[in-house]
C-alpha cells in the first residue's frame, strides 16, 4: 500500500538458509533485470540485535516506522516464552531506543493486539482493562506500555493500533483461518484427507487485512498519536469459520476435521469482540464481512491449486477494490 502511494519503503529481513520472501516477491524488482524500478529495499537485521536497528535508523532516516515484526504465534509463545519476550517485547523497546537516541522525528506505529484483552469481557474497546493470557500477550502488553511511555516521556509520535484478527490469502499457513481454507481446497483437490485442529469454540472478530492496513496508515496521518481499537464489531467461532469455508464448496467439515490436543493452548482466549466506535467515528469502517472474508480466502486457495472457484470472493474484491488481483499486487 505504501508503494502504491509513492513511498520509498525499507524493510528488515532475517537471514535464513531458505527463501523467506515469498509474500513480497511479486513486489520486488530484480536489480539485474530490466523494467520499472520499485522503491522497495530490504536490509538484513533482527529485533534481537540492537546494532542492526540503530544502523537501519541511521542509514534510512525514516519518516514513518511501521513496527509489525514479532514472534506472533500465540500457541508457539507457550513453547518459547523467553524468546517471545525478547523479540516481541524488548524488540519494540530496541526500535524506540534507536529512534530516540538518533534524535529521529519519525512517527512510530506499534502493532498492538486484541490479545491484550485476554479474558476481559466482550466487547472490548480502548478503556477495557488488559488481562493477557499468553507469553505473547504479556510481551505485547510490555511493548504497549513502552510505546505509551516513550510518547509521554519523550514526546514521540508513537501510536498503538490495537488490531483484532485480520486475515487474507497471504495469512501464514499455521493460523487457524488460513489453515482451514488451505485444507478445504486441498481436500477438494483430493490431496489431503484430514484436518487436525484445536479449540473450535473460541470466538474471534475476524476482518480483512488490507482494510486494517488502511487503518494503520490513517492512524499515522492524524494530528495526535494515541491508542486505537480496530475491528469489525462482529465475532464468530472457529466452528462457524469451518461451516462457511467447507459449505462454500459443498463439503461437510465433520467428515474431515479431527481434534488434536496439541493445538490447545494452556490458557485460551475465549471471546474477542471489538467495540470499534472510536475508529468508526474517525471514518474507518470495514467493507468486507465475515462471509466475504472466508470466500476471498477460499477463492485464492482454490485458485492456487488450479481448481475452479465459485468466484464469490473475487466478486467482492472486484466490487469493493476494483481488481481481484489487487490483493496480490497493490494492497
Ligand atoms: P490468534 O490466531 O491466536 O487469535 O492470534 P490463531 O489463528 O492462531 O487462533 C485463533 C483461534 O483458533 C483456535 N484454533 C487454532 N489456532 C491455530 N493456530 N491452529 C489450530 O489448529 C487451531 N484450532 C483452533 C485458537 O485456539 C484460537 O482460539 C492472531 C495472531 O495473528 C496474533 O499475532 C495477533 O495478535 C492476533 O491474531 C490478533
Amino acid at each position: 500500500m505504501l508503494l502504491s502511494k509513492g513511498y520509498e519503503v525499507h524493510g528488515m529481513i532475517r537471514r535464513a538458509s531458505t527463501f523467506n520472501t515469498g509474500r513480497i516477491d511479486h513486489l520486488y524488482h530484480d536489480p539485474h533485470g530490466n523494467g520499472d524500478k520499485v522503491n522497495l529495499y530490504l536490509h538484513y537485521g533482527d529485533l534481537s540485535a540492537p546494532q542492526s536497528l540503530t544502523d537501519l535508523v541511521y542509514n534510512v532516516q525514516p519518516d514513518e516506522v511501521y513496527h509489525l515484526a514479532a514472534q506472533s504465534h500465540v500457541r508457539v509463545s507457550f513453547d518459547m516464552p523467553e524468546y517471545t519476550g525478547d523479540v516481541t517485547g524488548l524488540g519494540t523497546t530496541r526500535i524506540l531506543e534507536a529512534l530516540r537516541r538518533s534524535g529521529s522525528k519519525a512517527r512510530f506505529y506499534q502493532a498492538s493486539t486484541s490479545e491484550l484483552f485476554g479474558s476481559a469481557n466482550p466487547p472490548q474497546n480502548e478503556d477495557t482493562p488488559f488481562l493477557p493470557r499468553s507469553p505473547y500477550a504479556a510481551a505485547k502488553m510490555y511493548a504497549y506500555w513502552m510505546v505509551r511511555n516513550y510518547r509521554e516521556a519523550y514526546n514521540m509520535f508513537a501510536t498503538n493500533g490495537i488490531l483484532f484478527n485480520h486475515e487474507s490469502p497471504r495469512r501464514g499457513e499455521t493460523f487457524v483461518t488460513r489453515k482451514i481454507t488451505r485444507a478445504a481446497a486441498s481436500i477438494l483437490a483430493g490431496r489431503q484427507k484430514n484436518l487436525y485442529l484445536g479449540n473450535l469454540d473460541s470466538k474471534r472478530d475476524w476482518g480483512y487485512a488490507p482494510e486494517y492496513v488502511e487503518a494503520m496508515y490513517m492512524l499515522m496521518q492524524i494530528d495526535q498519536p494515541g491508542d486505537f481499537v480496530i475491528g469489525t464489531g462482529e465475532a464468530h467461532t472457529v466452528r462457524e469459520f469451518l461451516d462457511e469455508a467447507f459449505g462454500y464448496i459443498n463439503l461437510d467439515w465433520h467428515d474431515y476435521v479431527h481434534i488434536d490436543p496439541r493445538y490447545f493452548r494452556p490458557t485460551e482466549v475465549d471471546y474477542l469482540l471489538a467495540d470499534p466506535t472510536r475508529a468508526n467515528q474517525m471514518g474507518w469502517k470495514p467493507r468486507v464481512t465475515f462471509r466475504g472474508l472466508v470466500r476471498i480466502m477460499m477463492d485464492a486457495d482454490l485458485e492456487a491449486l488450479g481448481l475452479p472457484s465459485p468466484g464469490e470472493g473475487k466478486r467482492i474484491i472486484n466490487e469493493q477494490f476494483g481488481d481481484w488481483h489487487c490483493w496480490e499486487h497493490q494492497i
